[in-house]
């Protein structure tokens, strides 16, 4: 009589021992695997360019790196008075005022993480 009792239990055993390891995995799995990268990026916006007026520069962040992949540049300036901002991995601006401008490439990854670096850009005549 026993016996049959604890062979007849067993099977329901195994279900409930299959159902708490199932929801110990989703427990313990992070939610959005996202939240995981604590790592900021390797932000690099190149080196300081020096360029006659009207000239088109090439403002380069490709040099940026992320464990997880970078999703989004933010260049930004101030010019002739106000701020100027543009996004993109590599961006084009023209000068049509001299001046010295520093320029801040903000690089930003999935999870939020971001960092910046700056460049100059040396307009003469
Ligand atoms: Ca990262
Ligand atoms: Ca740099």
């Amino acid at each position: 009589m026993y016996e049959s009792m604890t062979r007849d239990l067993a099977p329901l055993s195994l279900s409930i021992l299959a159902i708490v390891i199932v929801l110990f995995i989703s427990f313990s799995a992070p939610a959005d695997p996202t939240e995981a990268d604590q790592e900021i990026p390797g932000v690099e916006a190149g080196p300081d360019q020096t360029v006659a007026l009207g000239e088109t520069v090439t403002f380069d962040g490709s040099l940026s790196t992320d464990n997880m992949g970078i999703v989004s540049w933010q260049w930004s300036l101030v010019y002739g008075g106000a701020p100027v901002t543009f996004g993109g991995e590599m961006a084009l601006f023209t000068f049509e005022m001299t001046g010295i401008y520093e320029v801040t490439l903000v690089v930003t990854d999935a999870a939020g993480n971001s960092a910046e670096d700056t460049f100059r850009v040396i307009v003469t005549f």
